[in-house]
């Protein structure tokens, strides 16, 4: 059981973990809050991307800099605690020689080289607490969605959005597709976006759309996070507008989804954030390099005109891609206006 303090501290270790100035990279997103033997807080800390101070260690550093010891204290961790000296020195065994008596943990390392530490502190006769309560448990989750998918695919985490009519139009028969959806739905993109740290898109969403994919507020400005931008295809499109504070711009002349998501995750990328049009979505279901798809569905009909999914090669209904419904919730406009969002993810084969 967490006392309320610790509560408390995982709380702020999560948020300080999700700093949106930290780099996106191969590494995961951590924080780390110390408290003292009544519970008061000693000193915080967070990873700020591959080869920083991990979180504990900036915590330790932080409360040793501050003249606060941890003697005796509790280390409350999003993340189990490293036992490898990789980049940086192992933080398991910095929290033992810190004399930490009592370690909280809201999610274990599926990371070999770094996994152990909940049993190294174990061993050590540190009190450890590694269940959470679930909405914390999960914070910590999504936290590390990207990255843990990494490590058990080799290849980034890949969310595809699409918005849609009822009929099933990703744009009207003159090609018109701006916008189908309303602006609650426009303005879930844009999180969508910072959330991911790459928007990929096809060439010819390029040349069709000129999008600047950036992470905007509703009221145009930057948000702090943005992602790369990468256009796949081997077709030529007019450069990215140049966005001051934009994400880089990438090209990747491939039709492969395989060719391209291995050099994203070659480049430090973990999660995709897919928005091209009906073609190159259907590459990347076909290719089953989709892990989660997100469809705004707006109560709109256009009869004619693109479907929003390309040629799936499927010929007959045994051969169809199902998908499992895991979510639908409104997003409603302050108009009123309101479309469904649907996420969906493909069913294991
Ligand atoms: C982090 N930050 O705060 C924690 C991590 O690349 P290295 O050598 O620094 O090691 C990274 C591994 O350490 C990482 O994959 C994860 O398993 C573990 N914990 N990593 O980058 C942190 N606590
Ligand atoms: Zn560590």
């Amino acid at each position: 059981m967490l006392t309320e303090a610790e509560h408390r501290a995982l709380r702020r270790a999560l948020a300080i973990a999700a700093d949106p100035a930290a780099p996106p990279g191969p590494n995961p997103r951590v924080g780390c809050v110390l408290l003292d033997p009544d519970g008061h807080m000693i000193a915080e800390g967070h990873h700020r991307g591959a080869g920083s101070a991990h979180a504990e260690a900036a915590a330790l550093e932080h409360a040793a800099r501050a003249g606060r010891p941890a003697l005796g204290g509790t280390a409350v961790v999003t993340l189990e605690p490293c036992t490898h000296q990789g980049r940086t020195p192992p933080c398991a065994q910095a929290l033992l020689a810190a004399g930490i008596a009592r370690v909280v943990i809201a999610r274990p390392d599926p990371n070999p080289v770094a996994a152990g530490g909940i049993r190294l502190l174990q061993d050590a006769g540190v009190e450890l607490i590694d269940q959470v309560p679930d909405e914390l448990a999960e914070a910590a989750a999504a936290l590390t969605r990207g990255w843990e998918h990494g490590h058990a695919h080799g290849r980034p985490l890949v969310t595809a959005k699409t918005a849609l009519t009822l009929d099933g139009r990703a744009a009207a028969a003159d090609g018109s597709s701006r916008w189908i959806t309303g602006p609650a739905a426009r303005e879930e993109v844009h999180r969508l976006r910072t959330d991911c740290d790459t928007v990929l898109i096809g060439t010819g969403t390029a040349r069709a759309d000129h999008p600047s994919l950036t992470a905007r507020r509703s009221d145009g400005t930057l948000l702090p996070r943005q992602p790369l931008r990468a256009v796949m295809g081997t077709g030529t499109f007019p450069p990215l507008p140049a966005v001051p504070g934009a994400g880089e711009a990438l090209t990747l002349a491939t039709h492969d989804p395989s060719a391209a998501l291995a050099e994203l995750f070659t480049r430090g990328r973990r999660h995709v954030l897919l928005e091209g049009g009906p073609t190159l979505l259907a590459a990347f279901l076909r290719a089953r390099a989709v892990d989660e798809l997100i469809i705004h569905l707006a109560p709109t009909l256009l009869g004619a005109g693109p479907t929003g999914v390309g040629d799936l090669r499927i010929t007959t209904l045994t051969e169809r891609l199902d998908l499992d419904l895991v979510d639908v919730a409104p997003l409603t406009s302050p108009d009123g206006r309101t479309d469904l969002r649907l996420t969906l993810h493909p069913r294991a084969a």
